[in-house]
């Protein structure tokens, strides 16, 4: 099977055509394009099926039984303003194509086209879906997208300081200045997925050059688990999946993840394993830990600056260990920058290390250089 394309952005869209053959070949060609895809043959059943779904565009013909195409424009205005809709039609009218624009469609596409035109024309829909950010935000992620790298950071067992893992970390040589800004231009052009995409194809792609006994650590967006593209056996990172750990942030909330035991189980069941990331950054609580169940937990920072002049802070990190242990989960300790913060958390019992303290990120697959270590 083929790999899905990174573009255009992933977005959910319903095709409304009366003719069973043409709703079979748009909805084909809409889902090759990477998008998710429902067809409705019944033009009566529309405002229900928005009302329960979410979508992203509408696609309609425009001559159809009982309801055709500006009737039906009309009937979506009432219940969303902004939905795109792009209309198509064999013989459009003047009068027709002054109405759509008066409904503010977003095209009227004259069959039969070419498949390109179709998916141009989606697209573009949900790209301007509640994205009124102005046009130099997506220009300026588009620059950044362009200069996307990632950096890789490896995770050392805390016994021998063998590398066991790499965690990566976006990194943009244009544009967005560092990942905080990327991640925040993707969320104001409502274009997250695509740019997590783009990091994992990229992620996959560098992964031909990962030593065959180590890990891979991935940051995912708890929103990236809505996105088909993740959970798709046939995406470049799930063809690695067993070599590959999904780091989910603790910084976002995982309640507005919606069925997120099913979707923890989609990933398993591919082979992904799961980690915390940032606990003890003091935001979801230890609620996630029970519920995801993860295979690792990563100690954040927070927890462990000052913690050798701290013993309330070791007393925290030891009982977060211990709860650890309890529910299976490996315990990695994060941004170790000094010799004495490493050998408290060696005694304190963490199973494997990541920091400056042993390397900063860098190109793909760098080990930390251990003689350097040991003479310092
Ligand atoms: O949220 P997450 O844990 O994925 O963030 C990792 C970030 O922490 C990266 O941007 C990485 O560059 C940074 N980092 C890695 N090691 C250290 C460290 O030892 N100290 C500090 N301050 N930051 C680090
Ligand atoms: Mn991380």
């Amino acid at each position: 099977m083929s790999a899905l394309p990174p573009e255009p952005p992933p977005g959910s869209i319903l095709v409304v055509d009366d003719d069973d053959l043409f709703l079979r070949v748009c909805t084909a060609v809409l889902k090759r394009a990477g998008f998710q895809v429902e067809g409705l043959r019944d033009p009566t059943q529309v405002v229900d099926t928005l009302k329960r779904g979410r979508f992203d565009a509408v696609v309609s013909d425009v001559r159809m039984p009982n309801v055709d195409g500006v009737q039906l424009l009309r009937a979506i205005r009432s219940i969303d303003e902004a939905m795109p809709v792009v209309l198509m039609s064999g013989q459009p009218t003047v009068e027709a194509a002054m109405q759509a624009i008066e409904l503010k469609a977003m095209r009227l596409l004259q069959k039969p086209f070419e498949v390109d035109v179709l998916v141009d024309a989606v697209t573009f829909a949900v790209r301007s879906r509640s994205s009124s950010a102005p046009m130099h935000l997506h220009q300026k992620l588009d620059r950044s997208m362009k200069a996307l790298h990632m950096a890789y950071q490896p995770i050392v067992g805390t016994r021998d300081q063998r590398t066991v893992a790499w965690e990566a970390l976006v990194r943009c040589r244009e544009g967005a200045k560092d990942p905080g800004e990327l991640l925040h231009l993707a969320e104001q052009t409502n274009r997250l997925s695509e740019l997590s995409r783009r990091i994992r194809d990229t992620v996959a792609r560098d992964a031909a050059e990962l030593p065959t006994d180590a890990l891979l650590f991935v940051n995912v967006h708890p929103r990236d688990l809505d996105d088909p593209h993740l959970v798709s056996g046939d995406s470049p990172l799930s063809r690695i999946a067993r070599r590959v750990v999904l780091e989910i942030t603790e910084r976002s909330s995982l309640e507005e993840v919606d069925a997120l035991q099913s979707k923890l189980f989609a990933l398993r069941s591919l082979g992904f394993r799961i980690a915390i990331d940032d606990l003890g950054a003091g935001y979801a609580g230890l609620a996630t830990f029970a519920s995801v169940e993860p295979d690792f937990v990563k100690l954040d920072g927070s927890l462990v600056r000052g913690l050798s002049s701290s013993g309330k802070q070791q007393l925290v990190i030891a009982s977060l260990i211990e709860l650890a242990r309890e529910l299976g989960s490996h315990v990695i300790a994060e941004a170790i920058e000094t010799e004495e913060e490493r050998s408290v958390l060696s005694v304190l019992g963490v199973d494997w290390m990541q920091g400056y303290y042993f390397a900063r990120p860098g190109p793909p697959f760098q080990a930390p250089n251990l003689a350097v270590l040991k003479a310092a």
